[in-house]
């Protein structure tokens, strides 16, 4: 296992569009736990390859109270949605900031597992806003680039401020 570096925006590698995985192999599988593992560690609620600039369609979620239900999407498509809701969102590469996304309320996902066979599965409340947002991950989307430009400028200069204070 180990911990990976999170790319942090804006990175223009967060805008790369990840590729489709052909093989659930053992690369995969050491991917994910080493994802598995950079998520706890942050803490977050899930994380996207593209995050740790790996640009394969491979995201990991935990949505539990005590953080012991691990789900690993891959190939990851979204097959319906019903419903939107306006949440407040945060992100591990946007560290500090924080603001209110709409998306669908109610989501239907087709992935496959580690063991390399397709699952489908309905998510709603947290479960279905980060499903979302990882795969907007996948697709080289950040959250914040749903706000305003004043607002992406303004998080540019916070972040821009902060690296230079811990730099
Ligand atoms: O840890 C995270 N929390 C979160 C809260 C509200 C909406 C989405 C998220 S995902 C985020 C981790 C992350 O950056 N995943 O890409
Ligand atoms: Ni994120």
């Amino acid at each position: 296992m180990a911990l990976l570096p999170i790319l942090r925006y804006p990175d223009p590698r967060l805008n790369k569009k990840a590729a489709k995985v052909d093989v659930v192999d053992a690369g995969i599988r050491k991917l994910a736990a080493d994802m598995a593992e950079t998520m706890y560690a942050a803490p977050g609620v899930g994380l996207a390859a593209t995050q740790v600039d790996v640009h394969k369609r491979v995201i990991v979620i935990d949505v539990s109270e005590d953080k012991n239900e691990l789900q690993v999407f891959i190939n990851p498509e979204i097959l319906s949605r019903e419903g939107e809701c306006e949440a407040e969102e945060g992100c591990l590469s946007v560290p500090g900031i924080y603001d209110l996304v709409t998306r669908a309320a109610k989501v239907r996902v087709r992935a496959l597992g580690l063991d390399g066979e397709p699952f489908e599965l309905e998510a709603e409340d947290l479960l279905a806003v980060c499903v979302q947002h990882e795969i907007d991950h996948l697709e080289g989307k950040v959250f914040v680039e749903y706000l305003s430009r004043l607002k992406q400028a303004r998080i540019k200069a916070k972040l821009a401020k902060q690296a230079r204070i811990t730099a």
